[in-house]
């Protein structure tokens, strides 16, 4: 095998009760414990937690066979899109490389799935904590066994794309070519008013007309056709296109799902090109992720998606500034310590920026970046104190969010923030943060992860306590993919809960959920073996 390979030579055998291995499919009883709360205010001014542990039983259905996986990325001509073909393919070919360091091997620093372990346990003898690779806990697609598509509003064919890019060192685009070439992404959808003007000028490969209703009909071909044509059983879309302005929710017109759909047969000037790929993956039944931050996702597109049991998740990758924010914020905020403000600047030079760097679609991912301390600051009332029960916080964290189109920089994103935060008796904290990061090379791998776990979730069924567990009373999972929240900045939730931000509440629930599938316990740092005698 090779260096990528290497966590394929590791597999896990559970010996549990709790799990059966059959031949195409790992079963799991999983016993989910949480605690229901009762908040009462009582008429003397002080407030009762009644709590009560709850245990739901399930019994899960995770298939073992991997299908052969298409990749169909919308905006495959751009820093991301380009960028994850080139991992996809120098890890698949294992190329190597020089650049001014010496020589360079493909790997997948920065993905969840390839390059990070998860805590298994602990060796009973020698107390040591066991971890194994992420991507090895269950069957995943590899993503060297990607099969990659997609479209572009820009004709160019990958390797020129590639060039135009200017992500890579020159020793790799070198030798991606003979396998970039001919790759030439489909004509897509382009509605100027959704994305900024200075975009028009690489805008040579689109559908004709604007019979919203033919380009929906021409996406669903398009993603037959390139089942048909790469035998490939499923197929992953993901939008890494340029960010397009918010839509406005127009009641009649993309409220429901009935009225998104007409409102395409009508061709409505509200349709964006981006819900337009979420109905078509939806009526295709093929996972649909939005790693852009605009809200394509209207609410007939949720209706639509879980009518049609359709997966989707997003919105926006959550990258640098973001993710440490996630990170650093609940560290302050778990520590005790009350976060005043956070002023987070960034200037990049990508076309990226550039698309950003106009109102409408900077609002976009101004929105996106800005919510993410909200649930942290609802956690804790003695922070942010509240009037009474149902108002708002009383003072939140003053946020800003300032991005800045410069060119000279390119790819090389450079974020600077400011935490300045209270403490103890008047005190004041002021953490400031240079962070420079390669932007496409932090958000390939997340793509990808989003990618490989998305389609883990079409492959997990579940039946609930009361059901028999007989093979039609299993259901998938919910349509929103919320597990995946880990890789995006404004993770979608189900209506009446809430998004969690927090980086690490995010990857626990997902990392559990997955043990729980082969029949593990939780990870919950108790470690009772290092507290008692
Ligand atoms: P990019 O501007 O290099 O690439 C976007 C591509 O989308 C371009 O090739 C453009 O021609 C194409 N495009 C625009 N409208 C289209 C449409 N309707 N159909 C098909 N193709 C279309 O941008 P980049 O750097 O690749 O980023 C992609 C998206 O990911 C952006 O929306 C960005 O905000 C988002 N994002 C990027 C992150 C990063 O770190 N690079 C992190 C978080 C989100
Ligand atoms: C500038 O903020 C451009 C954006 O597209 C970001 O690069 C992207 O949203 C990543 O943001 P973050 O905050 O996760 O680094």
């Amino acid at each position: 095998p090779t260096a990528a390979r290497h966590e394929d030579l590791i597999s896990i055998k559970v010996d549990s009760p709790h799990v059966k291995y059959e031949d195409d499919a790992i079963i799991s009883q999983y016993s989910y414990r949480d605690t229901h709360v009762n908040v009462v205010n009582k008429a003397d001014g002080t407030t009762e937690y009644q709590a009560k542990p709850v245990t739901s039983q399930y019994q899960f259905k995770t298939g073992r066979k991997v299908p052969k996986t298409g990749l169909m990325m919308v905006g495959w001509g751009g820093n991301n899109g380009t960028t994850l073909t080139a991992s996809v393919l120098s890890n698949r070919e294992n190329l190597t490389w020089n650049n001014k360091e010496g020589l360079q091997k493909p790997n997948f620093y920065g993905s969840l799935v390839r390059a990070s372990t998860i805590r298994l346990g602990s060796d009973p003898v020698t107390g040591k904590d066991i971890y194994v690779p992420f991507g090895s806990v269950l069957p995943m697609v590899h993503p060297n066994d990607l099969v990659l598509g997609g479209w572009d509003i820009s004709g160019m064919t990958i390797d020129a794309a590639t060039t135009r890019a200017k992500v890579l060192d020159y020793d790799l685009q070198r030798q991606l070519v003979p396998l970039t070439k001919n790759m030439k992404p489909l004509r897509s959808i382009y509605y100027p008013d959704f994305i900024a003007a200075n975009q028009e000028d690489r805008v040579d490969n689109i559908l004709p007309g604007s019979d919203k209703q033919a380009h929906l009909d021409q996406l669903r071909t398009d993603i037959r056709e390139f089942k048909q044509n790469n035998g490939v059983e499923q197929v992953i879309v993901v939008w890494t296109a340029n960010t397009e302005r918010y839509s406005e929710i127009i009641p009649g017109v993309n409220d429901t799902a009935d009225n998104l759909l007409n409102a395409i047969k009508t061709s409505h000037s509200e349709v964006s090109p981006s819900t337009l790929f979420a109905v078509a993956c939806i009526l295709e039944r093929v996972p649909y992720i939005n790693g852009a931050p605009q809200n394509t996702f209207v609410p007939g597109a949720i209706e639509l998606a879980e009518r049609h049991k359709a997966f989707i998740g997003g919105d926006d990758l959550k990258t640098g500034q973001t993710r440490f924010k996630t990170a650093l914020a609940e560290m302050l905020v778990n520590a005790g310590i009350k976060p005043l403000s956070i002023a987070s600047y960034n200037h990049l030079g990508n076309n990226d920026g550039h698309n950003l760097s106009v109102p409408s679609t900077f609002q976009s991912k101004e929105i996106s970046k800005r919510g993410v301390v909200d649930d942290l600051v609802e956690s804790n009332a003695l922070l942010y104190p509240r009037a009474s029960k149902n108002s708002l916080p009383s003072k939140e964290i003053d946020h800003c969010i300032v991005i800045k189109y410069l060119p000279a920089v390119g790819d090389g994103k450079v974020a600077m923030d400011d935490y300045y935060s209270e403490l103890t008796l008047g005190g004041r904290n002021r953490i400031m943060v240079s962070n420079i990061c390669e932007d496409s090379l932090l958000a390939t791998p997340i793509l990808m992860d989003l990618v490989l776990l998305a389609e883990l979730m079409t492959r997990i069924t579940y039946t609930d306590g009361d059901s028999a567990n007989a093979e039609e009373s299993y259901k998938t999972m919910y349509t929103i993919m919320s597990l995946l929240s880990f890789s995006l900045k404004a993770p979608l939730a189900k209506k009446g809960r809430e998004a969690v931000n927090a980086i690490s509440r995010q990857r626990n629930g997902l990392a559990n959920f997955m043990k729980g599938l082969i029949g593990l316990p939780p990870n919950d740092d108790v470690l009772l073996e290092s507290r008692l005698w």
